[in-house]
């Protein structure tokens, strides 16, 4: 077999451990894998292969979710994970941007489906594994997919406007969970507390598949909800658990909503975790130092990128752990800080430049992109780090002011000004990040009104209008109304200086 991924799968394939379990089902790796090659000869179609063909999930999270992707990946497929946090007119950009011809969907999503699903074929996911396995196609077919087929398109914003579609391919599937089997130490008895979305790698790679592939099992949650995590861990029956920053800081606000008896029996259950990472944005020292209170050790946090796995991490001793920083390169990851002036740097700062086999293979249609993205074969993060004398990297900030971070979730201030625009009563607009204990980075859109539309401009009417066109976390907090932007003598709005004018205010609420 040519994929590393399918073959670690396919070795796990007659085992009766547990491997996903949901509020309903429970599947074991066999049965688990009975379903993935029932699921791929429904989209198979009678056809030997998908082919490369992309196919969009638009499923909530659980085990069905999981037989859904396996099913494609199975088929040769190529797997477009959708959040349903979507409008229905994004959900059907992404099919077309990455021309999607079949959309596999759960009933509960079927009205945000209706505009994606137009022109594709739809395979409901609660029948997708009812059919029977195609035995003679599947053998030979799966042993033939490459180690460098792609085996699934994460959409990550960039400085571009649109979001892009990253290839990750079967054996940066396959490397990430390895590297990172080694490096957390997962076992056969492990089972993760999963609670992040599935349309990222966060959810999807570092956690589930890295999981799966190490024979571990995931429970899936329908959604992060901070009371349900807490009695999850207070069970103890979950032995890992993989957060951004922001689920920390909402479990702390909801651990100290609660009383003493139900706090110490959560705070035991935090204590069972074998391991707790944090990643996706920096964890704030103040929250490491809360979770060490609480169990003894701060979370695990590690450097991460949809472009390229996890990169970075702390060790998984836990007194080895430095607050602050994400660690150091992972084996197989290689690593350059370069300056300003394009000259290798070894302490920086500088921006960090990563190789190596985790790297994903290039965007989805946009060469020029992928081109840009790289000098020579080296990923350019536009992350600006430093490396500490032991290798540990600690990183400052962005090379670009137009990428933020809210909640873990990656935006790209130049999306959302281009959805803005498209409001007749904004006649300028510029969306920058400030400083946020709970987001990481809070979304605001300054905005210089059109005449006589200063009240459809308030926050209250720019959030209900961009509902529709914006994910709910795509769209700014706050609107701040101003006569003019400060722009520089080429016309650029000058957003260093917006930041630091509105950062010298009184705190604004939501
Ligand atoms: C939800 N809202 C948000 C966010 N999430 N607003 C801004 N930023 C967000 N991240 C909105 C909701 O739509 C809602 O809006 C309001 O905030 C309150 O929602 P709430 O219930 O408080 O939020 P939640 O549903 O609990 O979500 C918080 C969350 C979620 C669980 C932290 O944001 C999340 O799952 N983040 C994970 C993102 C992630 O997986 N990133 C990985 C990228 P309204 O009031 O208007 O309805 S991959 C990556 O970064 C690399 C590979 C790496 O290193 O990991
Ligand atoms: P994404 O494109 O959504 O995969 O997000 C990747 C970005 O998340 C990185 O380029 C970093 O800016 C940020 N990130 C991931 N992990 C961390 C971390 N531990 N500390 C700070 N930023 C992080």
């Amino acid at each position: 077999m040519r994929s590393p991924f399918l073959a670690r799968l396919h070795a796990l394939a007659s085992s009766d451990r547990l491997a996903v379990e949901d509020d309903l089902v429970r599947r074991s790796f066999a049965e688990l894998h009975d379903r993935a090659l029932r699921a791929r000869a429904t989209l198979c179609e009678g056809r030997p292969s998908l082919d490369g063909r992309r196919v969009a999930i638009l499923v909530s999270p659980g085990a069905a979710w999981v037989e859904a992707f396996l099913g494609v990946v199975l088929g040769g497929g190529v797997a477009l994970p959708l959040s349903p946090l979507y409008p229905p007119g994004e959900l059907a950009w992404f099919g077309d941007d990455a021309g999607a011809d079949t959309l596999v969907f759960s009933a509960d999503l079927a009205p945000r489906a209706v505009e994606l699903a137009k022109g594709r074929r739809v395979v409901n996911v609660e029948t997708i594994a009812d059919g029977p396995r195609d035995e003679a196609a599947s053998i030979s077919e799966i042993a033939a997919i490459a180690a460098d087929a792609t085996a699934l398109l994460l959409y990550t914003s960039g400085t571009t406007g649109k979001p892009k579609g990253a290839m990750i391919t079967h054996e940066n599937v396959a490397v990430q969970a390895a590297l990172l089997r080694e490096a957390w130490g997962f076992r056969e008895d492990d089972r993760l507390l999963h609670a992040l979305p599935l349309h990222h790698l966060h959810g999807l790679g570092i956690s589930l598949l890295t999981t799966l592939l190490a024979a571990s099992a995931a429970r899936l949650l329908p959604r992060f909800e901070a009371t349900r995590v807490w009695n999850e861990l207070a069970d103890q029956r979950v032995t890992t658990f993989m957060a951004v920053p922001t689920m920390y800081q909402k479990l702390f606000e909801c651990f100290d909503a609660a009383d003493e008896a139900t706090r110490a029996r959560w705070a035991a259950g935090a204590r069972s975790l074998r391991l707790a990472t944090s990643g996706s944005a920096a964890l704030p020292v103040t929250l490491a130092a809360r979770w060490k209170e609480l169990t003894g050790s701060i979370p695990l946090e590690r450097f991460g990128m949809t472009e390229i796995g996890v990169g970075m991490s702390n060790p998984r001793d836990p007194a080895a752990r430095r607050p602050g920083f994400v660690g150091p390169a992972l084996p197989s990851v290689e690593s350059r800080i370069v300056d300003d002036a394009g000259h290798d740097s070894p302490t920086g700062p500088g921006e960090l430049f990563i190789r190596g086999p985790s790297v994903f293979k290039g965007y989805w249609n946009r060469p020029e992109a992928t081109l840009a993205a790289f000098a020579d074969d080296w990923f350019k993060t536009g992350d600006i780090a430093e490396r500490a004398e032991d290798g540990a990297i600690r990183l400052l900030g962005r090379t670009s002011v137009d990428i933020l971070k809210s909640g873990g979730y990656k935006l790209s201030a130049l999306e959302i000004e281009e959805a803005l625009r498209e409001n007749p009563a904004v006649a300028e607009v510029a969306v920058i990040g400030l400083p946020d204990e709970v987001w990481g980075d809070r979304v605001v859109a300054v905005i210089v009104p059109a005449a006589g539309a200063e009240a459809a401009c308030s926050t209250e009417a720019i959030r209900a209008w961009a509902r529709d066109r914006l994910a709910a976390y795509k769209i700014p907090r706050e609107t701040v109304l101003v006569a003019a932007l400060p722009r520089n003598p080429l016309g650029k709005v000058v957003k260093p200086e917006l930041i630091q004018s509105l950062r010298a205010r009184a705190p604004a609420p939501i």
